[in-house]
């Protein structure tokens, strides 16, 4: 069967209707969008022949999808953060405003309102014994490479199951459990003092998994750790670090990978003195480099839904 309907005026005429298209009321940008997006899955229905079943199986998928409060997760899985990744990345090339770290996906789970100390902060709020500890240090440099004071460090990471705090299914966490903020002295210098983070995995019944089943993937990301730095004189750079050595490295299922964003990670003894839970520790240094504002404005500033919570 090839029923092809799509470029006939009924079809045409009803996408233009139900995008509001032709109207000055509502939204211009929100009926150029959406008479877009429909009329490509119009398209693809005729294209492919999709079935009534396959509609709605589609159609009851978006519910649970919502049900299960993924939508975000599975933007991640189906690769459009990294899309959005690397049209900012072409953007920059564009604008001469690359050179500084890569930037990589935020993905779909930090909370606002960590308290911010200075220059240090100790993160892992809650015990895990399957974590060993690990700190995380580094310089926040401009364009230049001169140290920038007065930078916000942010990062939040997983547990040793794969959990974070504020999302975490057995609700064992605490608020802030291994998410923090440091402000850089002169120096531009940070550092967290914190447990070693395990790959996260989907929910096993969630909408993202279901789809991921469907298409053969899995839903796993290597042992990665979140960054946000602002500063006042800067973009803001959001990003994350990868484990060295994890199997799934080059098979995150969110695409967030970059070779630049693997730094070596180091055995080290000194522990206790920091307030570490045993004396040998692990220890990754991350230099960040900050990018310089566009005429004084941050282009950078994602508006999206984030979680927040009270420290
Ligand atoms: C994560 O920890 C994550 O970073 C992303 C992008 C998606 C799901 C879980
Ligand atoms: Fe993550």
């Amino acid at each position: 069967m090839s029923i092809k309907v799509f470029a006939t005026q009924e079809v045409q005429d009803l996408l233009t209707a139900a995008a509001n298209l032709n109207s000055d009321s509502g939204d211009k940008r929100a009926r150029q969008i959406t008479h877009r997006l429909l009329s490509d899955l119009f398209k693809a229905i005729d294209d492919l022949d999709m079935t009534p079943d396959e509609i709605w199986t589609g159609v009851n998928y978006f519910n649970k999808l919502g049900r299960d409060g993924e939508a975000a997760l599975l933007a991640a899985g189906l690769g459009l953060e990294k899309y959005l990744d690397i049209r900012m990345d072409a953007a920059d090339r564009q604008a001469r405003l690359d050179g500084g770290t890569p930037r990589t996906i935020e993905g779909p789970l930090y909370v606002a309102g960590a308290p911010v100390r200075d220059s240090v902060s100790k993160i892992d709020l809650d015990p895990d014994n399957e974590a060993g500890p690990l700190v995380i240090r580094g310089t926040v440099t401009g364009p230049d490479g001169e140290p920038v004071a007065g930078a916000v460090v942010e990062c939040w990471h997983a547990n040793s199951k794969g959990f974070y705090s504020h999302f975490d299914p057995t609700g064992t966490q605490s608020d802030f459990n291994l998410r923090g903020a440091v402000k850089t002295g002169t120096d531009g210098t940070y550092e967290f003092r914190t447990l070693m983070p395990v790959g996260y995995g989907c929910p096993p019944h969630g909408a993202t998994q279901q789809l991921l089943d469907a298409l053969g993937r899995h839903g796993n990301r290597p042992a990665h750790v979140h960054f946000f730095v602002t500063s006042d004189q800067h973009r803001k750079l959001t990003t994350q670090i990868n484990i060295a050595g994890d199997p799934l490295m080059w098979d995150d299922f969110a695409y967030a990978t970059r070779e630049e964003l693997i730094p070596h990670v180091v055995e080290k003894t000194g522990g206790e003195a920091l307030g570490l839970k045993t004396d040998a520790y692990k220890e990754i240094v991350f230099d960040v480099r900050l990018t310089p504002r566009v005429e004084g404005k941050d282009n950078q500033l994602v508006n999206r839904l984030r979680a927040s919570a009270a420290a």
